[in-house]
């Protein structure tokens, strides 16, 4: 029977009965933090100095270096932690960690980061090794916000494609000499940035990793922050909480705003459950909650019923072409939508903007506009725009690619998951790209995880771990890579017990009468 694990439960499980079993206790224990504390003086690898190394023999608290401070972790399992630092240039270096298990089952796992960041992932450095990963995450480059970014192309160039890189060329090196043998398999696994950092590795580097599991990723990267700073334009922002621009909706008309949603949309999949498995086919008319006939309650002025419309439909650029698809209906109800809707302009596209397309840190965006889009596009710092569907050097190599993209995510719209697959499959004249990759989408889930219905499956930055292939994303691609079985379902689960069997694109998720299922 498959049991829901809390991962803390994973934890214990492996420590207590993996380390007494496999090393009998104390002194196979003291043999292995010998041998992890001696790797300070034995790695001589290029560009790259060691600065800590530390056995953790049970559960700690780790401190966590930079100002990252508020991300530190326990460790899942007893393990050999390595801190060292790669300099990829004279003016670059990327800051990483090796979490070496004492029970390694001969994979390599490399992770991924989030937003502008420059922080390690401890939260996945953990979950890879509870399932016996060797694993590895690094700053992406640079230590916190992206002000490092400013006249800085170097350290926009690790954060655009090479920090992942070398944590693979690197990590891979210790851990061949930790444990005396080379990796046998490696993997990917990163959410949001970290799903853009997979996509990129798998066209630029694509040797790096057997399997690549990156989800809601923020593919045609400049494209997604101008839309982003688009969706915060059209609500006036900036705005003051004094003198509100009358584009603005506070959050109590936000609630109005989901509510019509949900009537006009939920019941389109036969199942009145506040999710709309396919946001595309929602068709959502904001007219019908127009204020009328003086009254000014729980409805739009017409200036916010044209914000709302804005929201709505895609982004074309000043020749009509489409820069990024919309913002899909129910993800406005999102707790992270205040984001992009609270007044102020979407962090991440302020920041990028002012550190690294315009090199001006007073820059407001406050009147971004698509006028803006050509000069993003000819920057296009560190080619990160992730944006091209030529994976055939990967795909001949015999990589595996799995994303996933969940429906109701108010940061990346899931529309252009499929706009990808669909990129890539008239680039290498695939209609169907099953055989090396495969997008599954996830009604109800917002950012990367969370949301309702049931968003959880085994993910980077999910929190429930099922150990078993069927659903768990990262031991599905496991199957593909070693076995030759290609995950075609993903099944999910969430809170109330909650289980629903998600579909690979283009599949589609049809209520039975009973239950959702997958229908080509
Ligand atoms: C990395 O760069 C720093 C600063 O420039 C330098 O002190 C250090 O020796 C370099 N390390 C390696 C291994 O090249
Ligand atoms: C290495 O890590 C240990 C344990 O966390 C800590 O006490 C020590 O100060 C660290 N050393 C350096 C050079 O960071
Ligand atoms: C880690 O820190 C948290 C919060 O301070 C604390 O509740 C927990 O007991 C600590 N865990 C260990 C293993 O020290
Ligand atoms: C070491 O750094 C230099 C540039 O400073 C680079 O050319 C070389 O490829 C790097 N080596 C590795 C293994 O990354
Ligand atoms: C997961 O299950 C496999 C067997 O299917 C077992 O070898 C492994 O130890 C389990 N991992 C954890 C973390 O319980
Ligand atoms: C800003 O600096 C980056 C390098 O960090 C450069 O690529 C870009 O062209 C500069 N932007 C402008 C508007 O000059
Ligand atoms: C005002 O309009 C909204 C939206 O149509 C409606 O829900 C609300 O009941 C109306 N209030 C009054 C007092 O008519
Ligand atoms: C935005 O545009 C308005 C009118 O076109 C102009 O007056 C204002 O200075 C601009 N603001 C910024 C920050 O560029
Ligand atoms: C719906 O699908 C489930 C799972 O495949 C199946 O057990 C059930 O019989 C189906 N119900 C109908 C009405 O087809
Ligand atoms: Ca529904």
């Amino acid at each position: 029977m498959i049991s829901v694990l809390h991962r803390t439960r994973i934890m214990h499980l492996s420590i207590a009965v993996l380390a007494a079993a496999i090393f009998g206790g104390a002194t196979a224990d003291q043999s292995q933090s010998s041998q992890c504390l001696a790797l300070q003086h034995t790695l001589h690898l290029e560009n790259t100095t060691i600065l800590n190394v530390t056995y953790l023999a049970a559960p700690t608290n780790v401190s966590t270096p930079g100002t990252c401070q508020s991300t530190a972790q326990v460790s899942a399992a007893p393990l050999c932690r390595v801190q060292f630092v790669i300099n990829t240039t004279s003016t670059s270096a990327v800051h990483a960690e090796a979490w070496l298990p004492d029970t390694w089952f001969g994979r390599f796992l490399g992770l991924g980061n989030g937003e502008l960041g420059g922080c390690v992932d401890y939260n996945n450095l953990d979950y890879g090794t509870s399932l016996h990963f060797a694993a590895v995450s690094s700053d992406n480059g640079h230590d916190g916000s992206g002000a490092a970014f400013l006249h800085h192309p170097e350290i926009i160039n690790d954060f655009a494609f090479r920090a992942v890189h070398v944590e693979a060329v690197i990590g891979k090196e210790i851990v061949r000499a930790y444990y005396g043998r080379p990796v046998a398999k490696s993997y990917y696994l990163g959410c949001s940035t970290g799903g853009r950092q997979g996509t990129q590795a798998a066209l630029k580097f694509p040797e790096d990793f057997d399997g690549i599991v990156a989800g809601s990723p923020a593919t045609d990267f400049n494209h997604a922050a101008v839309w982003q700073g688009m969706m915060s334009r059209y609500v006036g922002a900036p705005t003051s909480a004094v003198a509100p621009s009358p584009k603005f909706l506070p959050p109590a008309l936000w609630s109005v705003v989901s509510a019509e949603i949900l009537r006009q949309c939920d019941g389109l999949d036969g199942v009145l459950d506040g999710i709309i498995t396919e946001p595309d086919e929602c068709d959502f008319r904001p007219e019908a909650i127009q204020c009328t006939g003086g009254n000014t309650t729980d409805c739009l002025t017409p200036t916010q019923v044209e914000s709302v419309q804005n929201i709505f439909t895609p982004l074309f650029g000043v020749d009509g072409q489409l820069i990024y698809p919309r913002y899909s209906p129910g993800a406005e109800a999102d707790p992270s939508q205040f984001l992009s809707f609270g007044g102020d302009i979407f962090s991440l596209t302020l920041d990028w903007g002012r550190f690294a397309i315009l090199n001006d840190t007073t820059a407001t965006l406050a009147n971004l506009s698509v006028q803006d889009v050509p000069l993003w596009d000819s920057i296009n710092p560190g080619g990160i725009a992730t944006f091209n569907g030529d994976l055939s050097a990967f795909r001949n190599r015999g990589g595996k690619f799995l994303t996933y993209h969940g429906r109701r995510d108010p940061i990346i719209s899931s529309t252009n998951s499929k706009r990808m697959y669909d990129l890539i499959s008239h680039t290498l004249s695939l209609p169907s790209l099953d055989d090396f990759y495969r997008l599954f989408l996830i009604p109800g889930m917002g950012h990367c995880s969370g949301g309702l219905g049931a968003p959880s499956f085994g993910q980077a930055n999910d929190f429930n771990v099922v150990n078993a292939s069927s659903h768990n994303i990262l031991l599905a691609m496991v199957d593909w890579v070693e076995g030759g079985v290609a995950p075609d379902t993903i099944i999910g689960s969430g809170a109330n017990n909650a289980v629903r069997t998600h579909c690979r694109y283009p599949w589609r998720s049809v209520f039975n009468g009973t239950v959702f299922v997958c229908e080509e």
